[in-house]
């Protein structure tokens, strides 16, 4: 087995991933990483594999470097995305429901709405602006926490209460001390906003809380399960969002097309998850020996999976894997994901990126960069600090 001295958490690769991801594989399906105890998978068939083998590569001892056996988690675990079957299951089927296709239906029409109005506002204030700022950010704060439900009152929380959620999955570096010091206050004021009580009486956490009175889910599950979305819904739509926007800036042959064929907006979106990989990396922990690849590995092992690295293996999508391209089918791709753990609130995430795609497609002749973006270094996320565009609006 081979072993990379480089650091998958320092800045520069955080920063700009892909030429380390291009390292790790040619290094082989099995890489040690240096000063962590832990293993990578970068490859397509390994992740993948990895990821559909719950009973081996298991989410309970934490989806982060930390080990929940050996060291005492920040907050209390997920009850989807850190916990296995049997515990894992209840409040999966019942976020599944709540967030499937046919509940969310009656969003449609209120989200292209929506998205409508934001860009409209946003075109109105001049053909410049931050895509980040005015839409990746705007959009999903608009219309996500009033699918929930919650009050408006301290919802600028939810992006720094994310950004450090995301950052705790690494290790304890720079990035992690700087969000530590709001740590208690963030925690404590998300933990709040999952009562019963402070939940509007439609929504999704509302619909938590129906599933604990038909006993679905214990009544002291429902609040980490609303917990989740406010976890999992807001910076992941935001840097997926971004990331199709930065695609689309990018790929001006892509934005033609898709302003041809609107109807590409969904497929469009998953080829940016692909491409992108606004999340990058979860580990899984070994429940018992195993060997990947000819690679022996012990039980209680760390292993990181490469999602990012994953999504453009040539082995599994050709040698354009590198290109954003619409014309691919890129389902199987692994950014939501893979197997049981697999994104429950992926058709929230597709709906609101199509809201938005749609509403630009039809109101933008094309849009490409004015100034050069600049990342936000995220222990977990490939996110955006900012973005400048510059858009001809269609006649
Ligand atoms: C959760 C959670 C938190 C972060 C991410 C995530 C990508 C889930 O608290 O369940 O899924």
């Amino acid at each position: 087995m081979t072993l990379t001295e480089t650091d998958p958490f320092c800045t520069d690769v955080l920063t700009d991933p892909v030429p380390f991801h291009e390292r790790l594989r040619a290094a082989g399906p099995v890489v040690r990483l240096h000063r962590y105890d832990v293993l990578a998978l970068s490859h397509y068939e390994h992740v993948h594999a990895a990821l559909v083998d719950w009973q081996t590569f298991r989410s309970g001892a934490g989806v982060g470097l930390s080990h929940f056996g050996r060291e005492e988690p920040w907050r209390p675990p997920s009850l989807l995305l850190e916990t296995d079957p049997p515990g894992h299951d209840a409040p999966r089927r019942v976020l599944s429901t709540i967030l499937g296709p046919r509940a969310l239906r009656s969003l449609r029409e209120r989200w292209a709405a929506d998205a409508e109005l934001l860009v409209d506002e946003v075109l109105a204030r001049g053909p410049e602006f931050d895509a980040v700022a005015a839409i990746g950010e705007t959009f999903p704060l608009r219309v996500f926490p009033d699918a929930v439900g919650l009050p408006v009152q301290g919802r600028e929380n939810l992006l720094p209460y994310g950004n450090m959620l995301f950052n705790a999955f690494g290790p304890h570096n720079e990035l992690v001390d700087a969000v530590l010091p709001r740590m208690p206050e963030l925690s404590a004021w998300v933990n709040s906003r999952c009562t019963r009580e402070s939940l509007a009486p439609d929504g999704f956490g509302a619909d938590i809380w129906a599933a604990a009175d038909r006993g679905d889910i214990t009544p002291e599950q429902a609040p980490l399960v609303v917990r989740s979305l406010l976890s999992a819904g807001v910076d992941t739509t935001v840097t997926g969002i971004s990331a199709v926007l930065y695609a689309f800036a990018t790929h001006p042959d892509q934005w033609a097309r898709l302003r041809e064929h609107p109807e590409l907006a969904r497929v469009a979106f998953d080829e940016a998850v692909r491409w992108e990989s606004p999340v990058q990396t979860f580990f899984r922990t070994t429940t018992r020996a195993v060997e990947i690849a000819g690679v022996r590995i012990p039980a209680e092992q760390k292993v990181l999976m490469f999602l990012g690295s994953a999504n453009r293996d040539p082995a599994r999508w050709g040698d354009d894997a590198d290109r954003f391209d619409l014309a691919r089918d890129p389902s199987g791709h692994v950014g939501f994901g893979m197997g049981m753990h697999q994104c429950v609130g992926q058709h929230v995430a597709r709906l609101e990126a199509e809201s938005v795609l749609r509403a630009l497609a039809a109101r933008v002749e094309t849009i490409e960069l004015a100034g050069t973006p600049v990342r936000r270094p995220n222990n977990t996320m490939r996110a955006w600090e900012s973005m400048p565009v510059r858009v001809r609006p269609a006649s």
